[in-house]
């Protein structure tokens, strides 16, 4: 029972880590992985001057990125099995097609702002959400 109410004090001393904008243990874990994971899978990328943002188990890594204006921001799916979109649902942009395992999707940002984003079928339920921030 001790022990019991100490996961369930651990579980709330932590929820705020998980509501608030900083990353969760956890998010960090998954995280590390999907790193792994794109280098086992594209071993030979080079730096082209895009910004990579990995998906993977319902998680954008890193959530937030900050870009220059121009930049162009590609996404990979580093998942086995799941496929993702990104909704820049603020902007007034449509949702990208469903990208699957080793798919990508790109897009580039012209100007200035704060641009959240959503995983269309993944942020309900999932909170799977991310921010490009873009400098002049
Ligand atoms: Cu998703």
């Amino acid at each position: 029972m001790k022990y019991f109410c100490l996961v369930i004090w651990f579980m709330l001393a932590a929820a705020p880590a998980w509501a608030g904008g900083g990353m969760s243990a956890e998010k960090k874990e998954i995280c590390a992985k999907a790193e792994e994971r794109y280098k086992e899978v594209y071993p030979d990328a080079k730096n082209d001057g895009v910004v990579v943002i990995k998906t993977y188990k319902y998680t954008f890594c890193p959530p937030s990125v900050t870009v220059k204006a121009g930049t162009t921001v590609r996404w990979v799916n580093v998942d086995k099995r799941t496929s993702h979109s990104v909704w820049l649902k603020q902007k007034g942009e449509p949702e990208s097609e469903r990208f699957f395992p080793e798919e990508k999707y790109e897009f580039t940002f012209p100007s200035p702002g704060t641009f959240p984003y959503l995983c269309g079928p993944h942020w309900k339920d999932d909170d799977m959400r991310g921010t490009v921030t873009v400098t002049p």
